[in-house]
């Protein structure tokens, strides 16, 4: 656990909650399981957007930490997040997967949005026991910083980027690309998951900012404070998911899945239907697949799960309809009579327990982002195979943070060579199982170094570092 004394003030976009069947529940993901433990030694606070009709509670069973609830107006909602964040940042900072929408209104909104964020910061600092250490998170909050700083009575500010942060020449087309830079440089600690979105970041405050200098990761700015720009890869609770591995529920879905896709080699993808994950190449790579091996139309199958997201944006309802064409044309193409569709394609979510299932029915999981900050699904695959003694083969794009980590022991593809791609997805399936499995170990090994408790770690103490100046 990290030595932070101070009580902890997080921000971000959205609360760690959700109102389930049984009432507010905490959120399940991995930053929240590795935040608990801090929380509840030195006392915390989270702030983000509340988009429940009847409000969130200050408090939910679970998590011991004071929710403040940022409430905004319709149309704010839609400039700041469905459209500066998610219709302008979102696909620049991947590298154009589609093109950015530059919209003036959108700017106003989300600057706006984040001065509001930083007013209820202000309220919240107040009322602390002691100096907390503010922790902000994301591109929805990239103004927040130096409105902060400006604020905050000398609280320790830092600031964790969960998206690729692009290359010079693509920031630089943003009209408001100086007022980005500097929001963020009001932090004493900037996170990245990679040296390389590291590297970007600062080769775009030199570009654009004259008079900072750069010595290794601390930027030393003309007033002489300095700001750290770090690289902390962020990861997921590996003992968690270990252990959903081989639970008896877990196995009870395997059981069932197993005798669903009998005989079948399976090929599996998770994510969230987002036009950067790829997986419009992927299956189109399946079909190339297909169409070269007839007998691959019976002996395998290939399962889909695409997580609603962000379907009150355009393109994202465009993704869905050809995600969905796609699909259709292959098992239009491609099921035999008698015979099992080649591609099962579920709309949603499913529990924990049916992921862990899934990861390890797989054969091969196919993690193919045009562009990813890092990816979590392709850590939780691994950590659930090797902890399973599986065999499963980690197709993985090297567009993603996670295949800095990996290195060759996953499968390396460029998903834009959807031909290429369509021969790899071939060949791993002729891949040794002794091979496969030391593979998965020495992944699973990467996983467990550096996991989430890790990356909390590492990110807390750097803020505290980089507050001191050290
Ligand atoms: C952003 C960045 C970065 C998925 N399907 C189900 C399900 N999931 C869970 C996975 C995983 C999480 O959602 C997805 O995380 P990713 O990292 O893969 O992707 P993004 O949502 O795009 O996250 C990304 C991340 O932030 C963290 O910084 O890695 O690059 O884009 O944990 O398990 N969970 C359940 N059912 C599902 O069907 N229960």
């Amino acid at each position: 656990m990290p030595e932070v004394e101070r009580p902890l003030v997080v921000v971000a976009n959205r609360l760690p909650v959700s109102r389930g069947p049984d009432g507010w529940q905490a959120s399940s993901g991995g930053l929240v399981t590795a935040l608990r433990p801090v929380i509840e030694e030195a006392g915390g606070a989270w702030i983000g957007w509340d988009d429940d009709p009847d409000g969130v509670p200050s408090r939910v069973d679970g998590l011991d930490c004071e929710l403040h609830a940022v409430e905004l107006t319709v149309p704010q909602v839609r400039g700041y997040y469905h459209g500066f964040a998610n219709r302008t940042l979102w696909p620049l900072f991947h590298d154009l997967v589609v093109q950015p929408v530059i919209d003036r209104q959108w700017w106003q909104t989300y600057e706006a949005v984040n001065r509001r964020f930083a007013e209820r910061v202000e309220r919240v600092l107040q009322a602390a026991p002691a100096t907390a250490l503010v922790w902000i998170h994301d591109y929805h909050l990239m103004l927040l910083p130096e409105l902060v700083r400006q604020r905050s009575g000398g609280s320790p500010i830092g600031f964790f980027l969960h998206i690729p942060f692009p290359p010079p020449e693509l920031f630089a087309r943003l009209p408001w690309r100086d007022q980005l830079l500097n929001g963020l440089l009001g932090a004493d600690a900037i996170g990245f998951h990679t040296a390389q979105y590291r590297d970007n970041f600062i080769r775009s405050v030199q570009r654009l900012f004259s008079g900072v200098t750069a010595i290794g990761d601390t930027l030393v700015l003309p007033d002489g404070r300095q700001v750290r720009a770090v690289a902390h890869p962020i990861s997921i609770d590996a003992d968690e998911f270990s252990e959903l591995a081989n639970t008896d529920d877990t196995e009870r879905e395997l059981a069932e899945l197993c005798d669903q896709f009998a005989g079948r080699k399976v090929f599996l993808g998770v994510d969230r239907l987002d036009y950067t994950k790829g997986i419009r190449h992927r299956l189109q790579s399946l079909e190339l697949l297909l169409e070269r091996n007839p007998q691959l139309r019976r002996e395998t199958a290939f399962v889909q799960i695409a997580v609603p997201s962000r379907d009150d944006v355009q393109e994202y309802r465009q993704l869905r309809t050809s995600v969905e064409t796609e699909v259709g044309r292959i098992n239009g193409r491609f099921t035999e009579p008698g015979h099992d569709v080649p591609v099962h394609y579920l709309y949603r979510g499913v529990s924990r327990t049916a992921l862990a299932a899934y990861y390890r029915l797989a054969d091969v999981m196919c993690v193919t982002p045009l562009k990813d900050g890092m990816n979590l699904v392709a850590k939780e695959f691994v950590t659930v195979q090797a902890a399973s003694k599986g065999t499963g083969v980690l197709l993985l794009s090297e567009f993603c943070g996670t295949a800095m980590e990996f290195n060759d022991d996953a499968v390396r593809t460029n998903p834009f060579d959807v031909e290429g791609q369509s021969y790899l997805m071939e060949s791993v399936l002729g891949l040794d199982e002794v091979e496969r499995r030391a593979r998965l170990r020495r992944m699973a090994e990467v996983v467990r170094a550096a996991d989430v408790y890790r990356w909390v770690h590492d990110e807390l103490a750097g803020i505290e570092r980089g507050s001191l100046g050290l």
